[in-house]
């Protein structure tokens, strides 16, 4: 798929509920912890620099930010999230954003994509994730990113530690900063967001 037009459209916080229940738009999202390359990696897909804005802006972190992509598809910006122990996060965390916002649109969400540091893993958060994402039965692939920093070899065998270790789902390797496998993780997303 050709990427003609993104643009900004809002940010959600768990008061503008409205937004939710009007939209059918086919949607992907993007989770993972603070910092681990999200904004980086949309920004990277949609071919800009700094449409999605990166870590620097506090005030953003908390919201649920939604791109719309070619006036069909949303691709949305969750806040990232830090503790160690994500499933108490996501059962009460300070405005419960991310598992509000999965719950509420989970008929329209394509896939999850949750991001993981290539160098930083694997902890029980991520298990955790996988584990959230499943029970409510959406779709789902992970995704290593700044692969950059890995030797070629390691980044084999982190695929295949990752594929092991969540059960056999999709898992992508990715550097925004040198755009690996990007296309490739896009042409993935297309394919979820345009099946019947
Ligand atoms: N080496 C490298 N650094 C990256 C890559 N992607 C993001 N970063 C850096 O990681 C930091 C966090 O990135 P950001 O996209 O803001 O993460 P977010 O908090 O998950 O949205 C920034 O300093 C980025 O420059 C990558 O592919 N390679
Ligand atoms: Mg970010």
């Amino acid at each position: 798929m050709k990427i003609t037009e993104v643009t900004f459209v809002k940010s959600v916080s768990i008061k503008s509920e409205e937004v939710l229940f009007e939209d059918t738009k086919p949607e992907v999202v993007f989770v993972g912890r603070s910092n681990v390359g999200k904004s980086s990696l949309m920004n990277a897909i949609f071919w800009t620099k700094d449409l999605v804005k990166t870590s620097s802006m506090p005030g953003k972190t908390r919201l649920a930010n939604l791109f719309l992509m070619n006036k069909k598809y949303y691709f949305t910006d969750l806040p990232g999230y830090w503790f160690a122990k994500l499933w108490q996060e996501l059962k009460k965390d300070l405005d419960g954003l991310i598992s509000w916002y999965l719950e509420e649109k989970k008929d329209r969400i394509k896939c999850v994509v949750i991001l993981i540091d290539s160098k930083i893993w694997p902890q029980e958060t991520d298990l955790d994730m996988y584990k959230y994402i499943h029970e409510l039965g959406l779709p789902m692939v992970f995704v290593l990113t700044k692969i950059d920093r890995l030797w070629n070899n390691d980044i084999k065998q982190s695929i295949l530690f990752a594929e092991s270790k969540f059960f056999w789902q999709k898992v992508f390797a990715v550097s925004s900063s040198k755009n690996l496998w990007v296309k490739e993780l896009f042409k993935f997303l297309t394919e979820k967001l345009t099946a019947k």
